[in-house]
């Protein structure tokens, strides 16, 4: 197996793109893949500042290591979501991975500034785990956004993963999530840009990045994943691509290029109008912003009725 460009001993195969690479052509690779994303779909310009949202884990670490490599100004920000071992370990290796290369990274700890974990705070509003903490997430990130005056957010959301939230989304034709599933959410109603510049790398890819790079990141799953239906999507994807190598990529892609602007409606160009929580003064559409409403159901334990939150995901 030689490397496609200097036919020196290739290390890793690249099935969709019929490649093999050497190490230092696959980091190359990695890195034009990132450059062709931020490209094509106008993720960032040369001088925007962003904010990447990292967990510990190989994607959000490898993406902070490529937009550097590709010049942006890029500070981390690492939500704790209390979450037993699996945070404290996580949070180390991101801590680790940013003071080993002087990178600024901020941290915003669910217990200690908000008074509840995920777990907790799922029991109180009656939700899944999962469910809570995407909406924390898209608060607390959000609002650090604003805060910090940052162009983006990026997050590690890689060609599998979208490939198996696309497919859960045709599954059961949720129409309103497709329109939002482009690799770029610009600023609207503020809400600041939301980039994903590994969706034209795999899992796998990202993973071998990490390990070339000398990257440490948390190889366990969130162990409150398990059971998770994106898992089984990926599992069904990875067989079809087993047998048919690039459908992964063919489905996405053929998605961005002929299907998402069907799906895309008025809310998501922005036109709807938002008023702001009369407690943290996030737009919101309701009085009270979910995110405080969670905030003060978890504080005050399990209530008699159960929470409305009603705001819509943004994915
Ligand atoms: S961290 Fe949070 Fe994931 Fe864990 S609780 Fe679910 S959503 S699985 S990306
Ligand atoms: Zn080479
Ligand atoms: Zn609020």
């Amino acid at each position: 197996m030689k490397c496609r460009v200097c036919r020196e001993p290739a290390v890793i195969d690249v099935r969709r793109h019929n490649a093999n690479f050497c190490t230092d052509h696959f980091v190359e690779h990695c890195r034009r893949q990132v450059e062709r994303a931020i490209h094509d779909h106008d993720m960032l310009e040369p001088e925007s500042r962003v904010l990447v949202a990292v967990s510990g884990g190989k994607d959000s670490l490898a993406l902070w290591e490529l937009l550097l490599a590709l010049g942006h100004e890029v500070d981390g920000l690492y939500l704790g979501l209390g979450i037993g071992e699996y945070s404290d370990r996580s949070r180390a290796l991101t801590e680790a991975f940013a003071a080993e290369r002087a990178l600024t990274l901020r941290v915003i700890d669910l217990v200690e500034d908000h008074g509840f974990d995920i777990p907790a705070g799922a029991r109180a509003a009656k939700r899944a785990p999962c469910s809570a903490c995407g909406l924390s997430k898209r608060h607390l990130f959000d609002e650090a956004a604003r805060d910090g005056d940052y162009d983006a957010i990026a997050t590690g959301h890689n060609l599998d993963d979208e490939a198996a939230v696309l497919f859960g989304n045709v599954l059961h034709w949720q129409t309103e999530y497709l329109g939002r599933q482009a690799p770029v959410l610009p600023a609207r109603n503020g809400f600041p840009r939301k980039v994903k510049p590994l969706v034209r790398l795999a899992e796998r890819e990202t993973a071998a990045y990490c390990v070339i790079r000398g990257i440490d990141y948390i190889v366990d799953e969130c162990p409150m994943s398990a059971g998770n239906r994106h898992l089984g999507y990926k599992e069904a994807l990875n067989a079809i691509e087993e047998t048919s190598p690039g459908s992964k990529a063919a489905f996405y892609n053929g998605f961005l290029d002929r299907a998402v602007e069907r799906f895309v409606t008025e809310a998501d160009l922005g036109t709807d109008r938002l008023g702001s929580c009369d407690q943290c003064g996030a737009p919101s559409s309701n009085d009270r912003c979910a995110f405080c409403v969670l905030v003060e159901r978890a504080s005050t334990a399990s209530g008699p009725q159960v929470v409305a939150l009603t705001e819509k995901p943004m994915r």
